[in-house]
């Protein structure tokens, strides 16, 4: 084993807190309500998913702490890292274990290859143990295969049976539990004996809903970032020389930008929902951040923080049919494209485009435009996480403070400094919050098996209040379902949960974002704390709090 810091020793020793339901074992007592069904495109969903479409929500109540027959279960992390992901596995560990102390978890390596690959090892005691409180998925792996193919699915049964396996926790974002849902189908419909349970991760926030009140990860990603941003602004107004363009992560909804906005009170932040809805182009964008700019130096702060969402470009209407041409060209000529370098093939794009997109794209900084033509991800999605927005946006912003000089209607300096805040927060070992959240999303993941459940989501709400009155339960994952255009065909999907903008965490940033711009009243939320008092070591999101009536 590794040496490990002071930190993570004391932290080994945090005994998460569990819901009140959980706190006498996993063998709960289930109260179901009514039948359920589809968030949209209902007919066609009950079609897809004859097997498990419209089971009921389950609300867990404390068991009398009986036992259950010992049962083998499968775990897999999927997609991104997000922290917390080690005690979903060690929630999931002690609740199999408090059902039947012969119960055996096995995990499955590097994501859904590891099942389809059959690539595994038995989780001990010691291994969880020497993981739990910390961030990281490096117990097991993660990767980002689409579990979606019937070829897939028999050899994922092979790799169960090869175990005894009776049971998977699929650990993973929209796409992943969308995957655990068609699989939890194909299982049963097919008469195979094995459940499939998804939890809710990302960091990105945007697998939520009116039963899954947040995705774990998101808020020690945002404190992460949240703190950085505090200390860059507090740079930003002892200098006084620099203007911060800050892009934040989140693949496509904006939620960690505008949670972020409402932690640190930036002078500008982007969110890409908005500049979707009022049909911005990327000249208006810059032509906003220009204006506060001026406002700012004309007041003498020629200083500032602007916060940049990672999912921009794909917002911005003009970019996205740009980005719609290209995936349509990469993809029609993949072969002849993938010998190109990366010069040739944004010359070869140039050259096909409609008229109007090459006029888009020929606008763009050079760098960009490579960036545009690069490689998808395996869901066929331009890596966003690569594109250097904020790069391009402070050179834009730059352009046109040059001609707002030269007219006159400018007098200031601009010199800016880019930051991209991704990857330094997803595995950060997670907060209280994420702790007990993430322990109690495993535990009760244990609770649905044992309740011998399949194609639901590990479900735990109530979370604002203390952890003894979260709610346990289950939701069928196919209730979040409805069909969306995917690589050209119709698919049911779990929808995405984007910022709304008429929400109060919007509505709240949206009311205070004038003075931010104007004054310099930044906030500086300081590190993550693990230990100390209540009021700073169990805090949930602003997020969180004005979605569920609290104040900013
Ligand atoms: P998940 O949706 O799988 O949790 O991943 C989210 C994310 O962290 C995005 O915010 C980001 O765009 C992307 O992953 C980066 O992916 P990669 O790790 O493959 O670079």
């Amino acid at each position: 084993m590794n040496k490990i810091s002071p930190l993570q020793q004391a932290r080994a020793a945090y005994a998460p807190k569990l819901p009140a339901a959980l706190q006498n074992g996993a063998a709960v007592c289930v109260q179901e309500g009514g039948a359920t069904t589809a968030v949209a495109d209902v007919e066609k969903i009950q079609a897809l998913f004859k097997s498990t479409f419209g089971s009921p929500v389950l609300t867990f109540a404390p068991g009398k702490g009986e036992s259950k027959p010992a049962v083998n279960v499968g775990v897999i992390l999927s997609g991104g890292q997000a922290p917390g992901g080690h005690n979903v596995i060690a929630g999931l560990f002690d609740g199999l274990k408090s059902m039947n102390k012969e119960s055996r978890l096995f995990g499955f390596l590097k994501g859904p290859d590891g099942l389809v690959k059959n690539e595994c090892i038995e989780l001990t005691g010691d291994i969880i143990d020497a993981y739990r409180n910390t961030g990281g998925f490096d117990m097991i792996g993660s990767g980002r295969t689409k579990l979606e193919e019937e070829a897939q699915f028999i050899a994922a049964r092979k790799s169960c049976e090869t175990y005894g396996i009776s049971a998977l926790v699929i650990i993973g974002g929209d796409d992943s539990n969308t995957n655990a849902c068609v699989l939890a189908e194909y299982f049963k419909s097919n008469g195979i004996p094995i459940q499939v349970i998804g939890c809710p991760k990302t960091i990105d926030g945007d697998l939520k809903n009116e039963w899954i009140e947040a995705s774990f990860g998101f808020d020690t990603a945002c404190r992460v970032y949240s703190e950085l941003i505090g200390n860059i602004g507090r740079d930003a107004n002892s200098a006084k020389k620099y203007w911060h363009f800050v892009k934040l992560m989140g693949r496509s909804a904006s939620h960690i930008a505008l949670e972020c906005a409402l932690q640190t009170q930036p002078n500008a932040a982007i969110i890409s929902e908005e500049v979707a809805a009022k049909k911005m182009t990327l000249g208006q964008i810059v032509d906003n951040l220009a204006a506060i700019v001026a406002k700012r130096a004309a007041n003498g702060m020629n200083f500032g923080v602007a916060l940049i969402p990672e999912g921009l470009v794909e917002f911005i209407p003009e970019i996205k049919v740009l980005i719609a041409e290209l995936n349509d060209l990469l993809a029609a000529n993949a072969t002849a494209v993938e010998v190109m370098d990366k010069a040739d093939k944004v010359a070869f794009a140039a050259g096909k485009l409609s008229a109007a997109s090459a006029s888009v794209f020929k606008s763009l900084p050079a760098g960009i435009q490579m960036q545009l033509c690069n490689d998808r991800d395996p869901h066929g999605n331009v890596q966003v996480s690569l594109i250097e927005t904020e790069k391009m946006l402070a050179e834009m912003v730059g352009t046109k403070l040059k001609a707002m000089k030269a007219e006159g209607t400018y007098k200031g300096k601009f010199a800016t400094q880019t930051h991209f805040f991704g990857y330094e927060g997803r595995c950060a070992a997670p907060s209280n919050y994420d702790a007990d959240y993430c322990y109690s999303l495993g535990f009760n993941a244990a609770a649905l098996i044992g309740a011998g459940r399949t194609g639901y989501m590990s479900s735990v709400r109530n979370t604002m209040k203390p952890a003894a009155e979260w709610i346990a339960g289950g939701i069928p994952i196919t209730m979040m379902l409805n069909m969306e255009r995917r690589h050209g065909a119709d698919k049911p999907v779990i929808r995405k949960a984007l910022v709304e903008l008429d929400g109060a965490p919007f509505t709240a940033f949206a009311a205070n974002r004038e003075a931010w711009a104007a004054e310099t009243s930044f906030v500086y939320p300081g590190p993550i704390q693990y230990f100390g008092p209540s009021s700073v070591c169990d805090l949930v999101t602003k997020t969180l709090t004005l979605e569920k009536g609290g104040e900013l």
